[in-house]
C-alpha cells in the first residue's frame, strides 16, 4: 500500500490543472530501452553519431536502420500500468495535460487526449526539402525514401542539435503556469530546453511530484519523490484519489 503524508494527499485532492511531464522511464516497463539507464541505448551508440541532423545527411541508411530498429521494438510493445493510469486520471481532475519527451506514442495508445510531445513522434515522417509529410509506414526496398521532389525522408523526431516544436512547446510552457500538480515521470530531466518546462511548474506554484525508481538532477527541487516503478505508483495514487 503506498504511503501519502497529508500534505501531499491534500495537494493531490484540491488540483483542478495537473501536468504529467514524461521521459523514457514510463516506458520501461513496456519493454522499451530508456536511455541512460543501466541498459539504456546512449550507452551503446552515440546519440551524436546518430540522432542529429549531420549524422542523417551523411548516412542517411544508418541512422534509418537505427529508427526502424526502436520503430520495431515500439510497435511489439504496449502502453503499460502507468500511461493507463495517466489517461485514466484525465476523468479525475479538471485538466490534465501530458507532456512528453517520448517519440513512442504510448501515452495517446493509451487513450491520454492532451499530449504534448515535446521531442516528435516516431510515426511520423517528412521530407527534408519541401517538408511534405509521409505519415504511414514508408517503403524502404529501394532504399532510404524520397519524396516526389527527390528530397530525403527523415523521421518526425527532434535531433540534438534542432529546435523544438514551437506549438508543442509554448503549449506545454502555458500549461506548466497554469497548473498546479506537476508529475515528474521516469525522466533524469537532462535534456534541455524539455527540462525548463519542469522549473517554469516550479515558478508558477505548482506542487511538484516525481515519481522515478532513483533520485535524479531535480529531487531536490520537488516537494514530494515516490521513489520506485511508474507502472506501481501511479496506479496506486489514482486508488487513493478515486476512494
Ligand atoms: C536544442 C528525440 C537549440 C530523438 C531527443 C542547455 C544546457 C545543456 C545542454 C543544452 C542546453 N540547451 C541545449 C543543449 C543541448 C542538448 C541537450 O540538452 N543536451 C543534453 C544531453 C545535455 N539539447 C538539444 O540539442 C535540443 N535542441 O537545444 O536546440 C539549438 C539549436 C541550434 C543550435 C544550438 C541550440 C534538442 C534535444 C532533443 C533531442 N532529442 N529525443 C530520439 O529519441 O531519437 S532527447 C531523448 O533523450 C529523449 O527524448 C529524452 O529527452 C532524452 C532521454 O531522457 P529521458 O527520457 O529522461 O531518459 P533517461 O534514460 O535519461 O532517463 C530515464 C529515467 O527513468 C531515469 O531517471 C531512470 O531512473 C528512470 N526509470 C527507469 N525505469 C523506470 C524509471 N522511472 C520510473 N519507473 C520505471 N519503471
Ligand atoms: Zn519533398
Amino acid at each position: 500500500m503506498l504511503e501519502i503524508d497529508k500534505h501531499t494527499l491534500g495537494k493531490i485532492k484540491s488540483a483542478k490543472s495537473v501536468i504529467f511531464f514524461t521521459g523514457a522511464g514510463v516506458s520501461a516497463e513496456s519493454g522499451i530501452p530508456t536511455f541512460r539507464g543501466k541498459d539504456g541505448i546512449w550507452n551503446k551508440l552515440n546519440p551524436e553519431e546518430l540522432a542529429n541532423f549531420n549524422a542523417f545527411i551523411k548516412n542517411p541508411q544508418l541512422v534509418w536502420e537505427w529508427y526502424n530498429h526502436r520503430k520495431k521494438i515500439i510497435h511489439e510493445s504496449k502502453p503499460n500500468a502507468a500511461h493507463y493510469a495517466i489517461a485514466e486520471m484525465e476523468k479525475l481532475f479538471d485538466n490534465v495535460s501530458v507532456v512528453t519527451q517520448n517519440i513512442d506514442n504510448l501515452h495517446k495508445r493509451a487513450g491520454s487526449k492532451n499530449v504534448f510531445e515535446l521531442h516528435g513522434n516516431i510515426e511520423r515522417n517528412y521530407c527534408i526539402k519541401c517538408k511534405t509529410h509521409y505519415d504511414f509506414e514508408l517503403d524502404f526496398s529501394l532504399g532510404v525514401p524520397k519524396c516526389k521532389c527527390g528530397g530525403l525522408i527523415r523521421p518526425d523526431v527532434v535531433w540534438f542539435g534542432e529546435f523544438l516544436p514551437k506549438d508543442q512547446y509554448a503549449a506545454s510552457e502555458k500549461a506548466a503556469r497554469h497548473c498546479n500538480l506537476f508529475f515528474v515521470v521516469g525522466t533524469s530531466a537532462v535534456v534541455y530546453p524539455a527540462a525548463y518546462i519542469i522549473s517554469t511548474a516550479k515558478e508558477y506554484g505548482a506542487f511538484l511530484i516525481e515519481i522515478n525508481i532513483e533520485e535524479t538532477e531535480i529531487s531536490s527541487m520537488v516537494d514530494k519523490s515516490f521513489f520506485g516503478k511508474a507502472g506501481e505508483i501511479l496506479p496506486a495514487i489514482m486508488e487513493i484519489i478515486r476512494n
